[in-house]
């Protein structure tokens, strides 16, 4: 007997609805939810792979731990004990800071990476946190910070209402967004298209994206910063300047004008290998447009001028006067984001509260780079790394110089490593924590909600039981912030990190006069949260302060957890509206377009343009694969194989002066070592550009990766040693970096 069940997709940003079809325990088929309020049916090959992935017989069951150097399967109370003491050890000799953590790419897609690591940072009371965004989106968060005074106030265009869409670094047809959460980014661009709108895409390779726009332009990588000064020179200098209703929300205008002053297209054109004349047009066409958002992602972020780019991108849209209005560039606003309050003055946005140890790089969001995690670990001296909690990353394959960092692994006291996979960071764990797979977790998108095109709320309980004795990973993280906090014995109660959770919550809610439950007593509301786990509750109690929440009864109609339950579909909240007043935080109330940070790294970039940049120099600059996922999906074999292969791609004209031919080897030389891939021969690419994917590599002893060691591919991250970062926001520049190729043997 088979059943149906519902879930969305945990596999990237798109957030799809699926029907699963199940037998017994197992699914056997995955396609789109045509009723999902959100994606409508769409699906990609991943996603339909949802069966394959979940039924990965490499997939840990048992936690491991390490005794007398090898990890071997043990009972979970013998691994929360393994970890309360190894832990303990390190922190009660050398202090919190000297316990890391770690979290990687699919916290966000998780309902335990969104509600526990803040608590096992507190638990820890420790410093030492790097996440995925200093490999991804940081530079967004710092200029967002500075521009609206919340990190987290990150604008998406409103692909649905848009006329001229202006995408930066971002592959979409490929990555299916991001930044930018829209499930059938595909069916939006042709629906653009097909309502008279224009797709316009700047990026150095010829992506599906950008053979689908209707003008492609073509930088050497790493130049997007200058590229984006120059049309905002022109639309000074050629007064198209329209901010519209933002103009009296608005400080610095003057100062960006003086700054882009002398970042004319003629002046930034060499640089970037692009005539003036195209950049002209790009300002002009933007300035003309009825409705435009400019958008931009990894190519504009993960590179040498990431935050000023990311700035520039909205620092277009408020000239244009399309910020905050339908059709341009708006703010979600999720349904466990915290009611709006009244708009008030915040503290504004800084960074370097604290600086890392060895090189001395500031403190962003409260993380430092994860660049520079190896050298935290392996630099002698006091204040040293010793042990590590890394929940769902792989930085072995995913951060700069994998050797340097799994020899940095190998010397630590203890390491933890919360992952269904026994991978190239895991195997140097002493303690091995598996979740159970996704059909087997509930699902709801805290992060994605909070960057959707559209505003709706869907939630999705587990679609198959436990096995028994397992924990789910939301009770895996409370066991291990209880762990941390001495309590490794199995009487530890994981509901006591929920019950912490909540009382702080439903404490400063009640205590503030603009909450729905101001007055109220807080142990009387949390007796009226409803669901079935600590997650759920939590889950609840966010829904019901949320703004479209029913604010514990002040709003019978309003939102609740099981409310939502009734619509296994979703609810549709309907399109973005403007609400910039409830964004600010600014410590002036309005967007500073001209923070002193940010300015004060122009002359950088002035000076990179004056010098020109070498251009007989070949960079690299990466790909995603629609049927990958950065580290972790090469182990499952329907998605491997065809074109989803780790090939250096090559412009013919650079193969023929190098002498490399398809399928040839090429040695790859970069600053942290030298990989050898073979070559693809591509006119896609521009010249000067060397295009690997990242994510491969899977060739090292000690994992469980039987697929994926068979087809290993190698680890393009080992070109970079962790030294060339975005100074704003401490991202590592892995688009744009310069190699040296030849012909291998
Ligand atoms: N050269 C280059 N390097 C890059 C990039 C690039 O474009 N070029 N992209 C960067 C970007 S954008 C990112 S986000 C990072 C990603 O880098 P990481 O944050 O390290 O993420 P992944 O490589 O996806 O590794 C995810 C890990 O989580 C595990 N995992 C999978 N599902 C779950 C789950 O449900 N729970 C838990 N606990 N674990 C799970 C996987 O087994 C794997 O070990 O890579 C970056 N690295
Ligand atoms: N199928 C699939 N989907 C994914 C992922 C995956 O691995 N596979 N990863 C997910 C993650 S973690 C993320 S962060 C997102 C990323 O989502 P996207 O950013 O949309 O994906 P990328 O393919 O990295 O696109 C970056 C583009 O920037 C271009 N580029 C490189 N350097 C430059 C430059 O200097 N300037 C400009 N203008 N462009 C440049 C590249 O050619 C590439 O086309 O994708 C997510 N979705
Ligand atoms: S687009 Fe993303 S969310 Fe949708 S099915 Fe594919 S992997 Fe899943
Ligand atoms: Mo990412």
């Amino acid at each position: 007997m088979t059943r149906t069940a519902l879930r969305i997709c945990p596999l990237c940003e798109a957030t799809c609805g699926l029907v699963l079809t199940i037998d017994q325990d197992r699914v056997t088929h995955a396609r789109g939810d045509r009723d999902d309020v959100f994606s409508a049916g769409f699906v990609c090959p991943k996603g339909a792979s949802f069966g394959a992935l979940d039924a990965d017989p490499d997939r840990l069951t048992r936690p491991l731990v390490r005794r007398d150097g090898t990890l071997a399967e043990a009972s979970w109370a013998e691994a929360f004990e393994a970890v309360a003491a190894g832990i303990g050890a390190v922190s009660g000799a050398h202090g919190g800071d000297a316990v890391g953590v770690v979290l990687g790419n699919p916290n966000v897609h998780t309902m335990a990476g969104a509600l526990y690591p803040a608590q096992l940072i507190g638990a820890l009371r420790t410093r030492s946190v790097f996440t995925a965004s200093t490999l991804d989106q940081m530079p967004k968060h710092v200029s967002c910070g500075y521009l609206f005074g919340d990190p987290n106030a990150i604008p998406v265009p409103d692909l649905d209402r848009t006329d001229h869409l202006v995408l930066i670094g971002a592959n979409p047809l490929v990555s299916n967004g991001s930044l930018a959460t829209a499930a059938d980014f595909p069916g939006k661009l042709k629906a653009l298209r097909r309502r008279g709108g224009r797709l316009v895409v700047i990026d150095p390779n010829r992506t599906r994206t950008a053979a689908a726009a209707d003008r492609h332009v073509a930088p050497r990588p790493g130049t997007d910063a200058a590229l984006l000064f120059a049309m905002v020179q022109v639309l000074f200098a050629e007064e198209l300047t329209d901010p519209g209703h933002l103009a009296p929300h608005l400080s610095g205008v003057a100062e960006v004008r003086d700054l882009a002053a002398d970042f004319t297209p003629e002046s930034v054109a060499a640089y970037c290998d692009v005539p003036a004349e195209d950049i002209r047009s790009l300002a002009r066409e933007l300035a003309a447009a009825e409705r435009a958002a400019v958008y931009g992602r990894l190519g504009s972020t993960a590179v040498e001028f990431g935050t000023l780019a990311s700035w520039l991108v909205d620092v277009l849209n408020v000239l244009t006067g399309n910020l905050d209005r339908p059709g341009g560039a708006m703010f979600p606003l999720a349904a466990t984001a915290r009611a709006p309050r009244p708009p008030r003055p915040g503290k504004g946005f800084t960074t370097g509260r604290w600086r890392s140890r060895v090189s001395g790089h500031p403190e962003v969001k409260g993380e430092l780079p994860t660049a520079a995690l190896a050298e935290e670990i392996d630099t002698p001296g006091e204040g040293r790394l010793r042990a590590l909690i890394v929940v769902a990353s792989n930085p072995v394959l995913s951060a700069p110089d994998g050797l340097r960092t799994d020899r940095a692994l190998s010397g630590l006291d203890f390491m933890v490593s919360v992952d269904p996979y026994l991978n190239e960071t895991s195997r140097q764990a002493h303690v091995v924590l598996p979740p159970p797979p996704p059909a087997r977790s509930a699902h709801y998108d805290f992060a994605f909600s909070t960057l959707a095109v559209r505003n709706t709320v869907r939630y999705s309980p587990p679609a198959v039981p436990l096995a028994s004795g397992a924990p789910d990973e939301p009770e895996i993280l409370a066991r291990l912030i209880l762990a941390v906090l001495g309590q490794g014995g199995p009487e530890a109660d994981p509901a006591l990190v929920d019950g912490q959770a909540v009382s702080r919550r439903l404490g400063a809610e009640t205590a503030d006069p603009h909450s729905a439950v101001h007055g109220r007593d807080a142990e009387e509301v949390a007796a009226l949260l409803g669901g079935r786990t600590g997650y759920e509750r939590r889950l609840d109690m966010m829904l019901r302060l949320g703004p479209y929440g029913d604010g514990f009864g002040a709003d019978p109609e309003g939102l609740t957890l099981a409310g939502l339950l009734d619509h296994p579909h979703g609810i549709d909240l309907g399109p973005l509206g403007p609400r910039l007043g409830a964004v600010l935080r600014t410590a002036s109330g309005t967007v500073e377009l001209a923070a002193p940070p940010v300015a004060a790294d122009v002359p950088r970039l002035r000076a990179a343009v004056a010098d020109g940049g070498d251009r007989r120099s070949l960079v690299l600059i990466g790909r995603r694969h629609l049927r990958s996922n950065n580290s972790w999906m090469h182990n499952v074999p329907v998605l491997t194989g065809g074109s989803n292969r780790c090939t250096a791609q090559l412009h013919p004209e650079d193969a023929a002066r190098l002498g490399l031919v398809e399928g040839a080897l090429a040695r790859i030389k970069g600053d942290g070592g030298e990989i050898t891939a073979p070559v693809e021969i591509t006119d896609t690419l521009r010249r000067g550009v060397v295009c690997l994917p990242h994510g491969w590599g899977h060739d090292r002893t000690g994992t469980r990766l039987t697929a994926a060691s068979r087809e290993p591919g190698v680890n393009v991250n080992q070109l970079l040693d962790g030294s060339r970062l975005d100074p704003l926001s401490g991202t590592a520049v892995l688009n744009g970096f310069p190699i040296q190729v030849e012909a291998a043997g």
